[in-house]
């Protein structure tokens, strides 16, 4: 419980300054006279976490009496994006700072870019973890998030001649106001070394494992608001802590300072960066260290936390839950197994029904090669005891499997926990759904695909296991933060802005779909945005944009199954009619790129400099001019996405159907009324369902098209012979048009579309182009497009976050909130 009543904060405007003032004076030890900008944002930063502060202690204090089941998240990667402007709103404390900072000529847009996002994630993955944060504290459930508190996030993208460079994202070079660390709350965390019998029994009993390194975890966190309620959630992220005593004094002494520190330099270096990205072998090791870094220092947490309150291990199940996002923390289903067995001495059977009643796992994938599996030999080495335990737990399922289906050998192989062949390796994804008790996919496609492909005799074993859960994004950072314009004009016509917790409200602004005056003011809306994402562009790349034009946005991680090339085909589609008609009258538009690729995937990085090689090309035509431009926004974030979701009129959702799991882009795009061209892929199906086949362009093969032409004599080079156009435009590219007459810049994305063509991208070309040119065609008609919009957000309530997590809390986790009172 929280101790006496400490009265820190205040209600009035008054109290809030006087907040700021004192926090100024004795946080950061300096005067209103001699404040820099960053003083002051690092004060008011400061000033909003004490508001936090106290929700959060009266959150604790609510938790700890009701003693509720808690949802813990365990991922890899959190997005969680700026922090400043969603605690101003969050705390209702945003008019006020205007006020205070304007008053001092301190404007809030030098505030927010003073204001540093955490980028501890890739892209989807991570995100969707922050938005489901946001989600879980905003519907009173009580909920903490684990993960690393990398020091390095994911990389910042330059360009350099077109193509990517990766610069280091040191974010806490300024310091990190938000973060509370608890030193002294460490986790030991073991690696190495041998396991051996505590008690002369045999495996299944308890064992000793005496690792022969150990680092420590310390816990630092953020504070989760929710929206518009009480509860203050938190997540908690774990850095690498060398012990006291690496430092060696002796070697500093005689002056070989790198020896003396690189026992700390290596331990440390647990916690170091995030991966970019599976496609590299290098630094295997380091990864598997990290995943489990992670996992011991959060279960140790976890029932640490389960103890407060609870004895008997039988009701872990029933105040825990554990979500694995995706199956990078797999491996903390064999370590509860352990901590159960061989620490707290329960026995083998009980120890697996706690477990497989605790966990609940999340797939976000379906292609076979995404799956993660890590040497055996690699385990044994660095996790003995985990190892042993995973050996047992598959001998264990595959006796009962034999049971089930005596003698059916190909399936035991299918579904052993171990792939025997080219090398001896664990299948985490395996390990994942034997110890849990859900599996999900993140969208209804993906999860029907996997129970029929990925995962089918898992299906056919544990039908009752398998869910699906369709993704959904926070409406508080994707609408309200990102464009308020938008949330005023949706507010003014709903009565309110009930919307934001409730987000089927917005189905209310079907009534104006049609109205004139309405119309207006969204398209005002709009033109207004791209007017900030202009000055923005010009700014950052030069490049000159039209606001008066269509804003046409592809923006996602560069992989070649979401098929930038095929928008690049397009784009050069749209560049070759120009130029043999100058005098053709065209829709006006401007095409955003952005994404990273990982640092070495090089046919992504390839595609990434053709992009830049075609808006190069094209903007410095001026045969083209006023009618196309194109601009690659470098280093694609979070903020960037703020930015450049509330000017989109077009979203490009154009995966090969079946290999996108869900998408969240595509939800961000549609609440903020860009209409989408795309395929029959992951939630771009729902999408369309919701906001009707009039308000979207569908084009191209959907899954069952796409898997029976890739096995039945697909030919690339039969659609480059048979379409003129295309032919034109990978002859453009392989000629040298956007090289600078170099025949070698691009030759390899020609030859591999036009040899195998693995994303069937030649064969979706035409379907593609003439959606485009249907796009065209509606854009003409000012009054139907402004409809069109206002349907995709006016239906778009379903990709709340909160319905996804009430979709979690119902099907999966069997949680209830907890109200936190006001005092
Ligand atoms: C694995 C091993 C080693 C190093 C890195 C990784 C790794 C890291 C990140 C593997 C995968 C990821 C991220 C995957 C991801 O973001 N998937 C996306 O998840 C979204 C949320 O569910 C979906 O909307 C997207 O469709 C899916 O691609």
């Amino acid at each position: 419980k929280p101790g006496p009543n400490i009265r820190r904060v205040g209600t009035t405007v008054e109290d809030f300054e006087q907040n700021l003032l004192s926090n100024l004076y004795f946080q950061r030890g300096t005067t209103i006279e001699s404040a820099s900008a960053g003083d002051a944002y690092h004060t008011l930063a400061v000033t909003l976490r004490d508001r936090l502060v106290d929700r959060y202690a009266r959150t604790v204090a609510a938790h700890y009496e009701t003693n509720p089941r808690f949802v813990y998240y365990l991922s890899a990667e959190y997005m969680l994006g700026r922090q400043l402007n969603q605690n101003l709103l969050y705390t209702g404390t945003e008019q006020w700072t205007r006020e205070i900072a304007e008053a001092r000529g301190l404007s809030m847009e030098t505030l927010a870019t003073l204001d540093v996002e955490p980028g501890l994630g890739n892209g989807g993955l991570g995100r969707l973890a922050a938005c489901l944060l946001d989600s879980m504290a905003t519907l009173d459930i009580p909920a903490v998030g684990y993960g690393i508190r990398y020091d390095y996030g994911i990389f910042k993208q330059t360009f350099q001649n077109g193509e990517q460079v990766e610069r280091p994202d040191d974010w806490t070079f300024y310091g990190n106001p938000w973060e509370f660390a608890a030193p002294d709350d460490q986790h030991v965390v073991g690696f190495y070394g041998k396991t051996e019998s505590a008690n002369g029994d045999s495996m299944a009993g308890p064992r000793r494992w005496i690792p022969s390194e150990t680092v420590r975890g310390e816990p630092s966190h953020m504070l989760v608001p929710g929206y518009g309620t009480q509860t203050v959630n938190i997540v908690r992220l774990w850095r690498a802590r060398a012990s006291r005593q690496s430092f060696d004094l002796a070697r500093f002494g005689a002056g070989q300072y790198g020896e003396a520190v690189q026992h700390i330099a290596l331990s440390e270096s647990i916690s170091k960066v995030l991966y970019p990205d599976d496609s590299t072998e290098l630094g295997r090791e380091l990864r598997l260290k990290q995943q489990y870094f992670l996992v011991s220092c959060s279960l140790r947490d976890i029932i640490r936390r389960f103890q407060f309150r609870n004895r008997d291990w039988d009701a872990f199940p029933d105040k825990v839950v554990i979500q694995l996002n995706d199956t990078h923390p797999v491996l903390a289903i064999p370590e509860l197994m352990r901590l159960l067995v061989d620490e707290h001495q329960v026995d083998w059977d009980r120890a697996w029904s706690i477990t497989q009643r605790t966990f609940a796992y999340t797939c976000h994938t379906l292609l076979p090669e995404a799956l993660e599996t890590w040497p055996v030999a690699l385990m044994e080495r660095l996790l003995p005891r985990h190892m042993e335990i995973i050996y047992l737990i598959n001998h264990v399922f595959l006796r009962d499997l034999d049971m089930r289906h005596p003698g059916d050998l190909r399936l035991m192989r299918d579904l052993s926990l171990i792939q025997e062949e080219p090398e001896r390796r664990v299948r985490m994804a395996n390990l994942a759904v034997v110890g849990s008790h859900a599996v999900n996919g993140v969208a209804e496609l993906h999860s029907r695909l996997l129970a029929e492909t990925t995962l089918r005799d898992f299906a056919s074993l544990w039908p009752e296991k398998f869910h699906n859960v369709t993704n959904g994004v926070t409406p508080r950072r994707f609408v309200r933060l990102a464009n308020p314009r938008l949330s005023s004009l949706i507010s003014a016509h709903l009565g309110g802005d009930g919307w934001l917790t409730d987000l089927d409200q917005l189905a209310g602004l079907e009534a104006f779909a049609d109205d004139n005056a309405m119309r207006e003011r969204w398209r005002d809306v709009k033109r207004l945005n791209k007017v900030d994402l202009a000055a923005y562009a010009a700014r950052t790349t030069g490049v000159v944009l039209d606001p008066q034009a269509m804003c046409d946005v592809m923006i996602k991680r560069f992989h070649e199954y979401k098929r930038q090339l095929l928008k690049v085909l397009h784009v050069v589609t749209l560049y070759n009619r120009l130029r043999d008609d100058p005098a053709a009258t065209v829709v006006p538009r401007t095409v955003v790129f952005a994404g990273k690729a990982a640092p070495g995937y090089r046919a992504a990085k390839l595609v990434m400099k053709l992009v830049n090689a075609v808006a190069d090309t094209v903007n410095n035509d001026p045969r083209v001019a006023g009618a196309l431009r194109v601009v690659f926004l470098p280093d694609y974030n979070v903020t960037r996405a703020e930015l450049i979701v509330p000017s989109a009129d077009l979203s490009e959702q154009i995966s090969l159907a079946g290999k996108e799991a869900s998408g969240t882009g595509n939800m961000k795009l549609a609440l903020n009324g860009a209409v989408t061209i795309g395929t029959l892929d992951g939630a771009n199906i729902e999408i369309r369902d919701r906001v009707g086949a009039d308000n979207f362009f569908l084009f191209g093969y959907n899954a069952e098209q796409a898997m029976s032409a890739r096995r039945s004599g697909y030919s690339a080079r039969s659609f480059y012979d048979q379409d003129p156009e295309l032919r034109a435009v990978l002859d453009a590219i392989s000629g040298g048009v956007f090289s600078s007459g170099d025949r070698d810049a691009f030759a390899s994305v020609v030859d591999s579309v036009l040899g195998w063509d693995e994303y069937l991208c030649l064969g979706d070309y035409r379907s593609y182009v003439d959606c485009q040119d249907t796009v065209e065609r509606a854009w003409q008609d000012r009054e139907r497009w402004t409809s069109m919009s206002i349907r995709n957000t006016a239906r778009s309530g379903f990709f709340s976050s909160d319905r996804t997590v009430r979709d979690y809390c119902r099907g999966i986790w069997n949680v209830e909130p907890v109200r936190v009172p006001e005092e």
